[in-house]
């Protein structure tokens, strides 16, 4: 067999069902092969619309995401979505082309040392020698890609070793040395989380990522309420808890509701789970983050404990099994009072907005949808405003329900990431909230959404600017608007039918209802212009440099 028809075996026996991809020199013996092979492909029009599509799919189904570019630029196309992959911990597998390896080192054409590029944003990469390592290392890089903290494995081949013939032999099992994540949580370091949360007053849950990618949502549920702990789930861990629950307190951080940050500032123990800390929801005041409480951290990764916080119990396992044995024999909290004080807060103030008679308010097209979908949705969001206040106003319920960018911040990703959503669950509807500028950046794959048939609805946020960077101009540089104009757009219902797509416009609030419901019941791609209001901001914020409690809740609030 050649290294090419290796290569599909291999990704058929993972269990891969859709590539998403970009032919070109280096990849045409792995392109011409799949000519003959039953896997599905979608051809996007920019490699990074395919590698956030496969993106897209891991995080809405679980199973890994599959993209293939070919090399030079087809390669460094995808390095924006590799990155975002590994900063959310996303399964993924990048498969590139390269020039015959004698060409390699000679600045030949389309010559790129991508294993050199992704090495920092992968979790794991090869290039491969061989045509008889090849097997060897597709079931490697599956394995890398799935366990542990899941992420981004590149594997590169040059066009000599796809061409190259060997016998396919595939590994049964995968033995690597120094690669043997820990699952299972040391038993006395659940016995002391068990006892801290007996002593506890004012405990509180940080439930990040780690949950959804661990599938421990149902123990995160039991774990909260026997223990009667209040869940804040951070912007990665929305969906992880249920909004409507009443012991959970919504998101914290810069952009996270009232409730949320003042139990981080007033706890007397945190229990991270599955969540880095991050400087979004520190705000790198580190000396002033839960100042008052015992830290407990559980992540899969050891490299993330005591990375950015002092730890007061760390705890290495995988999260749904450490909460399966912190289940066995826990206890509550003695938090009455606690949770009386938290309700006392959600009540006084909750996230708001105002409505302004005839204009059209984002957070009030946000609610719509939540109001349409019943908070059933998946939802990708791209990055900025619409972003956050998807994040605060859709009524998330269910794990892989909201699909975002959340590490890297990637404009662009929301889109195609529908996409690859779409497919990978394809009974659910998928929803691409997106801002204006973000769309633009990968609004060329509204001909993928024709070509496939794929019935993804795209709603803009369209505030005819950069609005997330509006808004800290506004509040930090003095309203020195500098270059955050985006006046000139096109038009987004002509573009769409420039797509052979149907395109839709709402400027008020009574057309943004019957524009979303019409949307929503068509079985077909749909663009919908939702033209808002551009002076609004995210509120509840927490400016640069402050603490927690030091948080705005904005005029309207
Ligand atoms: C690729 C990329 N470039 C730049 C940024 C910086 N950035 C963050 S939010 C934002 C504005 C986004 O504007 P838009 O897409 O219209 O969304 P809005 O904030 O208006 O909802 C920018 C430029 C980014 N996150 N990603």
């Amino acid at each position: 067999m050649t290294g090419a028809e290796i290569l599909f075996r291999c990704l058929i026996l993972e269990g891969v069902e859709v590539l998403f991809g970009y032919p070109g020199g280096a990849v045409l013996p792995i392109y011409d092969t799949l000519y003959d092979v039953a896997m599905r492909h979608v051809l996007t029009r920019h490699e990074q619309g395919a590698v956030h599509a496969a993106d897209g799919y891991a995080r809405a189904t679980g199973k890994p995401g599959v993209v293939i570019a070919t090399s030079g630029p087809g390669a460094t196309n995808l390095v924006t979505g590799i990155a975002t992959a590994q900063m959310d911990s996303v399964p993924l597998i990048a498969i590139t082309g390269n020039v015959k390896q004698q060409l390699i080192g000679t600045d030949a054409f389309q010559e790129a040392n991508i294993v050199g590029i992704t090495m920092p944003i992968t979790k794991h990469n090869y290039f491969v020698r061989d045509v008889r390592d090849l097997p060897r290392i597709v079931k490697e890089a599956f394995h890398i890609a799935t366990t542990g903290r899941p992420g981004p494995v590149l594997i590169d081949i040059p066009k000599d070793v796809s061409e190259a013939k060997a016998p396919f032999t595939y590994p049964e099992d995968v033995n690597l040395r120094g690669y043997q994540p820990t699952v299972d949580p040391h038993p006395l370091q659940v016995e002391r989380l068990r006892q801290a949360i007996k002593g506890a007053k004012k405990p509180v849950i940080l439930a990040g990522g780690g949950v959804i990618a661990s599938g421990a949502h149902e123990e995160l549920l039991r774990f909260a309420e026997t223990a009667r702990i209040p869940v804040i789930t951070t912007f990665m861990g929305i969906g992880g808890f249920p909004s409507g629950h009443p012991l959970h307190l919504g998101m914290p951080g810069m952009h996270g509701t009232y409730a949320a940050n003042m139990a981080i500032c007033h706890c007397d123990l945190l229990i991270g789970i599955g969540a880095r800390f991050d400087d979004r929801v520190t705000m790198g005041r580190l000396d002033a983050f839960a100042p008052h409480a015992k830290i407990v951290h559980i992540d899969i990764d050891p490299a993330e404990i005591g990375k950015n916080v002092e730890t007061y119990i760390p705890i290495v396992g995988d999260v749904k099994r450490t909460l399966a044995a912190a289940l066995e024999g826990l206890a509550p909290a003695d938090s009455a009072a606690w949770l009386a004080q938290l309700d006392d807060w959600k009540r006084a103030y909750p996230l708001r907005y105002q409505m302004s008679g005839d204009r059209l308010k984002p957070q009030y097209v946000i609610e719509l949808l939540d109001e349409l979908t019943g908070g059933e949705a998946i939802i990708t969001t791209d990055v900025g405003q619409h972003q956050m206040w998807v994040a605060q106003f859709y009524r998330f319920k269910r794990p892989r329900s909201l699909i975002s960018s959340g590490g890297l911040g990637a404009m662009g990703f929301g889109f195609p990431a529908a996409i690859g959503a779409k497919l990978g669950c394809p009974d659910k509807p998928v929803i691409a909230v997106v801002g204006d500028g973000g769309f633009q950046m990968t609004m060329q794959e509204l001909a993928v959404v024709k070509q496939y048939r794929i019935p993804v609805k795209v709603v803009i946020i369209n505030n005819r600017c950069l609005g997330m960077v509006r808004q800290w101009q506004e509040l930090f540089y003095r309203k020195r608007y500098s270059e955050v104009d985006l006046s000139v757009s096109p038009d987004y219902v002509k573009l769409a039918e420039a797509y052979g797509l149907r395109g839709l416009r709402a400027e008020t609030p009574e057309e943004a209802r019957a524009v979303l419901k019409e949307a929503l019941e068509l079985e077909e791609p749909v663009v919908v212009d939702c033209v808002v209001e551009p002076e609004e901001n995210v509120y509840p914020m927490v400016a640069p440099g402050k603490r927690l409690d030091e948080m705005v809740l904005g005029d309207e609030a």
